[in-house]
């Protein structure tokens, strides 16, 4: 029987991806934390749920060892933008947090710990065009530092220990649910957010900015596909790229004026735009289609399509 701790519940991925386990593994099964933000109606009456800072061992021990927790999911982090503002806390939280799980379910022996990564390892050194699989990982924010050393550290638990780690390097996470919070792609979910309320939106980062995205609902198979592979199969662990769509912020926004032709958008570049132009536009996901099985299902207009149904919904209903 698996038992399933999703550190990080409330956040993005984590408050969508604790319904969707709950639903293979049975409620009383996975278990959501987070640290102070009180988590959606919806994971909270679904199944437990515990207040906790991963930052403390103890507390983090005494939460597995309560429910005999054999699988983690780590997706507790300062994100990109945020991560420059604060850069300690960003260690802390990234680092202190991770060590804190693969030490905690190396002792426990656990089952195995996933540990998302992010296109945010990638840096100036990387190829601009499909970064590949094995390529320069020399990034230039703290959180980027923070992905490549979870990366590398994922894979030495995996080598010196036995620990079964995985890990996949997320690109921009679009959905209608949670907002993100503080990364450098969330232009892309605010976009349409505005779109809907105000008709306009004045962008960050510049027109021809293109970065690798993707829509929740393949986010959320990626995680659990990876979640569910099997070890044998797997060649790399923590560091898989996952590709899905790539697009400019013009693009973006045609794909959204087909929709609400009245839409306008104005470009206001800050801080966020050396972020964005130090990652690629797109990556080469052939080990993860390859060693278990990786295919997206959404592209941009598929996505723009949904988003805006289901966040104009939310309008109509006063919720926005
Ligand atoms: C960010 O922009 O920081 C995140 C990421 C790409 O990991 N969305």
């Amino acid at each position: 029987m698996d038992k399933i701790l999703v550190v990080g519940a409330t956040g993005q991925i984590g408050s969508e991806l604790v319904l969707e386990l709950r639903k293979i593994y049975g409620n009383e099964n996975v278990i959501g934390s987070g640290r102070k933000t009180a988590p959606s109606k919806e994971v909270m009456e679904s199944g437990p749920f515990e207040f906790f800072d991963a930052v403390n061992r103890q507390d983090l021990e005494e939460v597995c060892k309560k429910y005999e927790i054999n699988t983690i999911i780590n997706l507790a982090a300062i994100l990109s933008a945020n991560g420059e503002k604060n850069p300690m806390l960003a260690w802390d939280v990234n680092m202190n947090g991770l060590i804190n799980v693969l030490e905690v379910a190396r002792e426990m022996e656990m089952k195995r710990v996933l540990i998302p990564s992010s296109i945010a390892a990638f840096g100036p050194g990387t190829p601009l065009d499909c970064a590949p699989q094995e390529t320069v990982l020399r990034p230039t924010t703290m959180y980027g530092v923070t992905k490549v050393a979870g990366e590398l550290l994922g894979d030495y638990y995996v080598r010196k220990y036995g620990l079964d780690v995985r890990g996949l390097r997320y690109p921009g996470i679009i959905s209608h649910e949670t907002l993100p919070g503080g990364g450098t792609t969330d232009y892309a979910v605010a976009i349409y957010y505005e779109a809907i309320k105000n008709k306009k939106y004045n962008c960050f980062v510049r027109e021809d900015t293109r970065l690798p995205m993707m829509y929740m609902p393949d986010c959320i198979k990626a995680t659990i596909d990876l979640l569910q592979a099997d070890f044998d199969k797997l060649k790399h662990h923590s560091d898989f790229n996952v590709g899905s769509m790539s697009f400019s912020v013009a693009e973006l926004a045609e794909s959204i004026k087909k929709h609400i032709p009245e839409f306008e958008i104005t470009y206001e570049p800050d801080y966020r735009q050396e972020i964005a132009d130090s990652w690629p536009n797109d990556v080469d996901d052939t080990a993860a289609r390859e060693e278990w099985g990786w295919e997206p299902s959404y592209d941009l207009d598929a996505m723009t399509a949904d988003m805006l149904k289901h966040i104009g919904i939310k309008h109509e209903k006063g919720l926005i």
